[in-house]
């Protein structure tokens, strides 16, 4: 073994324990020009105060058994055996399947969870949900689904568009023109969905301006590109932006009016918008100046520059998780075919900078993934609306041009997120949570998700399991070596999902009578078969699992589109009508009042101009973390080093800190009707004024008799509604709020520290909660390998799971 390797979603590294505190150490992969400041956290990942030792129960849930309850989250635990805890989940899971059907069952359980494609915590809780009947599930992600939905109506499957436009050589090399709606943060290109073991975009966009590219970056914070132009546009107002852009090349004459009449639909309907002759409103430059704070005179030299130049056109994942989201990805699609013009070095780019893995040639093969198997329920929500779910089961919702109705749920069973991080208006997710019969939440953790079951299994971390690391447009596949024992009882998901699927009599279909090093070797076979029919040489899987990475071979750009550009009726895109929807026959057909066929503008409740501005006046940006990746590693050291006080930190320009008589490093209490937090402060001219800027992922804190998280997760200030009836999407990114000084004594930060639990339930067993801290850091031997239990025969599906999942 050359060097012990894994993956996280932040990048490719080897472990070290070799320094003076014996500490896991993550050595960043020597080839990447750009690692990620997270891996500083690795080592507290394994021994944290907050690992789950063993599984749990909720008092008030072993004594009195499944029922609604509002003592989630305010109970002891009773630590319990293994055996106890998976035969109380099993029989809960078989009364809720046989009693109410097995729609009854949430397991959309969205959430990143860790690298790794077979120990992939989604696939393996469908996986085995599947085998039991099946579960309500999600679609969609927290992280995109405005553009998912918009961008599969009007131009093809974002999966696709990621895959084959804009690529980082692209605008390294040729690009002129670079306009960036939300910017294209450093930290979101840290991260990427099962990881990025090159992080490319930073020396990408150096290059670029070292060649003289010009960049603009279109955002309230100056930060998200600080090598652009920094044009600070009022939050919420880019569709107003963008309609000025193209309002500006219609009656400037710079359309190019050969692409749009051979490759785009609905062109005339949307220009007499833009001009105003259909509802009497031009679009103009002067029109969008008063909305977005950006004079007009700057937006008319843009659309000139960029009708003029080899222009890229993006749109951060930021700007679409708001009110009305799907507009801007819209108009995006739309001013780029108005220029007419798509490929590696210009044109739409989607969300490029939002993750690691974007702006990269398409991998030339299809990666093996866990086979979920097949969902026979039809019930689902836009992932986005979990809370409604539980609160408004029998109701109707519209997604995406239909009405669906919502199950009533009486099961929950999470692993592999944090929903009491990631979801808007914490306070009613609360209130929501208390109407299930049962929660099981599984996660190697206390998160406040944990905290918020009745069932808590402790799951293993990928360090300290054996697994493959790889993830779409990564051109490496990555030997994840077990690098420390479990910790405690932790159980790796996929054992856990056989001990259940055990009392099910389904063991064998679930683990297929494979171990985990027969999984993994099975999945790597499949790899080296689709490698040798592209004529590789392939190394065997000891070799590779020794080497600890094999390069994989990518594709070139735009195919499918450059395809569609030679042949539009030969090869049409994915779309109702087969070409770039500027107008969408299918969505005009809706006859939703909220939306006609094109893209619109309309102002919004969490924005500046807004009536509610008058009680609220600050325009909050929750965006993604620089420190850790969402609420992942909060408590380590990079993380922990930038909190303030120990409180999340909000930044606020100078001008809006004086008017508020605050100062940097004070307290401060962020407000509004829908809850509060507490928060530290940091005076940056990095925002335009009216703004201030506090990233998710702080652990929800609660503290009740305050009424407020004494952490700073800014999700208790949010909405909770969708995107719009188009997606029913996220919109956590912008909240109005108003910010004040605290006065009061500071309660101290407790979601850090374990939850209290009683003594353990279980006769043989001793006064105290079992406890193992030796266990942790115990480094396996480098060359050890998954030893899973050997089960029985195989009758497992093999189906392959959706990589969008991933
Ligand atoms: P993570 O912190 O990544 O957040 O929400 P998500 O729930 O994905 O949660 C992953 C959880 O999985 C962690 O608790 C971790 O401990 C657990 N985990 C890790 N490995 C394993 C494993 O092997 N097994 C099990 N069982 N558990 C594991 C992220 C979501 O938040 C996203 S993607 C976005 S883009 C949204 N962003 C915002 C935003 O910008 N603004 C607001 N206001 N809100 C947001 N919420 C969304």
């Amino acid at each position: 073994m050359k060097a012990r390797t894994h993956s996280a979603h932040w990048g490719s590294f080897s472990v070290d324990f070799s320094g003076p505190s014996g500490r896991l150490r993550a050595v960043a992969d020597p080839e990447d020009p750009e690692p990620s400041v997270i891996l500083g956290s690795m080592g507290d990942a394994p021994a944290h105060a907050t690992r789950i030792v063993q599984p749990m129960i909720r008092q008030g849930w072993l004594d009195q058994g499944p029922g609604s309850s509002d003592r989630r989250g305010k109970q002891p635990f009773v630590p319990v055996e293994w055996d106890r805890a998976l035969d109380l989940a099993a029989g809960e899971l078989e009364r809720v399947r046989t009693t109410h059907g097995n729609p009854a069952i949430f397991g959309g359980s969205y959430g990143w969870a860790s690298a790794g494609r077979f120990h992939h915590t989604q696939s393996q809780l469908h996986r085995f949900l599947n085998l039991i009947g099946g579960y309500t599930f999600s679609r969609d992600t927290y992280s995109s689904a405005a553009a998912e939905v918009i961008l599969r109506r009007i131009i093809a499957p974002e999966s696709k568009l990621s895959a084959d436009t804009v690529t980082w050589d692209g605008i390294a090399e040729q690009t002129e023109l670079l306009v960036a709606f939300g910017g294209m943060p450093r930290r979101t290109q840290m991260v990427g969905v099962g990881g990025v073991s090159r992080h490319r975009g930073g020396k990408a966009i150096e290059a670029a301006v070292r060649r003289g590219a010009r960049m603009v970056s279109v955002s309230p914070i100056h930060d998200d590109l600080p090598e652009a132009e920094w044009l600070a546009i009022r939050p919420n107002t880019d569709t107003a932006f963008l309609l000025a852009l193209a309002h500006t090349l219609l009656v400037e004459g710079l359309v190019n009016r050969g692409f749009v009449d051979r490759y785009t639909v609905g062109f005339d309907e949307f220009a007499a918008y833009l001009t105003g002759e259909s509802d009497g409103q031009s679009k103009s430059a002067s029109w969008a100046a008063a909305i977005t704070e950006i004079p007009a005179d700057t937006i008319v030299e843009l659309a000139r520059a960029m009708a003029s130049h080899r222009t890229v056109l993006t749109v951060t994942n930021s700007v679409q998780r708001a009110q009305d989201g799907e507009q801007p990805i819209w108009l995006a699609v739309v001013v780029a075919a108005f220029l007419g013009r798509f490929g590696p070095a210009e044109g739409f780019a989607f969300a490029l900078g939002t993750l690691g893995n974007l702006g990269r040639l398409p991998l030339a093969v299809r990666l093996p993934s866990f086979p979920q198997g097949t969902n026979p329920v039809a019930d689902f929500i836009p992932v986005a609306r979990i809370s409604d779910l539980l609160l408004h089961p029998g109701e109707s919702f519209p997604y995406d041009g239909g009405r669906y109705v919502y199950p009533d749920i009486r099961l929950v069973y999470w692993a592999g997120g944090n929903p009491f991080h990631h979801h808007q208006d914490l306070n009613r997710l609360r209130q929501a949570w208390t109407r299930p019969d049962t929660v099981i939440v599984q996660d190697p953790y206390w998160t406040s998700s944990a905290r918020h079951a009745d069932i808590v299994f402790p799951a293993t971390i990928s360090l300290e399991r054996n697994d493959l690391g790889a993830a779409r447009n990564d051109d490496r596949l990555i030997a994840m070596h077990q690098a420390v024992q479990p910790f405690g009882q932790a159980r790796d998901d996929h054992q856990i999902f056989a001990g259940l699927a055990a009392r099910f009599g389904l063991e064998s279909a679930f683990t297929g009578g494979l171990s985990v090093d027969q999984w993994l070797r099975t999945l790597y076979r499949e790899l080296e078969e689709s490698l040798r029919n592209l004529g590789a040489v392939v190394p065997s899987f000891d070799t590779f699992w020794s080497d600890g990475q094999l390069a994989l071979p990518t594709r070139p750009a735009s195919t499918w589109l450059a395809d569609f550009v030679a042949d539009p009726v030969r090869s049409p895109l994915p779309t109702g009508s087969g070409l770039i929807e500027i107008t969408s026959p299918t969505i005009a057909g809706w006859k939703d009042p909220t939306q006609p066929g094109h893209p619109i503008w309309r102002s919004r409740s969490e924005a500046l101009d807004s009536p509610r501005a008058r009680l609220y006046p600050v325009l909050l940006v929750a965006n993604q973390p620089s420190t850790r990746l969402h609420s992942q590693l909060d408590f380590g050291v990079v993380s922990a080093a930038s909190k303030i006080a120990g409180r999340e930190p909000l930044r606020l320009n100078a001008a809006d800190a004086t008017q508020r008589g605050l100062t940097n490093g004070d307290v401060v209490r962020v407000y509004n009707d829908r809850g509060a937090c507490l928060a530290g402060l940091l005076v940056s001219d990095e925002l335009r004024a009216g703004i201030a800027q506090l990233s998710t992922g702080a652990w929800f804190d609660p503290d009740d008799s305050l009424k407020l998280c004494r952490h700073g997760n800014p999700n208790v200030l949010t909405l909770d509604e969708g995107s719009s009836n188009i997606a029913q999407g996220s919109i956590g990114q912008l909240v109005l709020v108003e910010i004040e000084k605290w006065l009061g004594e500071l309660p101290p930060v407790r979601v850090h520290s374990p939850p209290e639990t009683t003594e353990i339930d279980s006769p043989q067993n001793s006064k105290k909660p079992w406890r193992n801290p030796e266990s942790a850091y115990v480094g396996v031997e480098p060359d050890s390998q998954a030893q899973g239990d050997k089960l029985t025969d195989s009758d497992d599906t093999d189906d392959p799971i959706d990589g969008a999942e991933m």
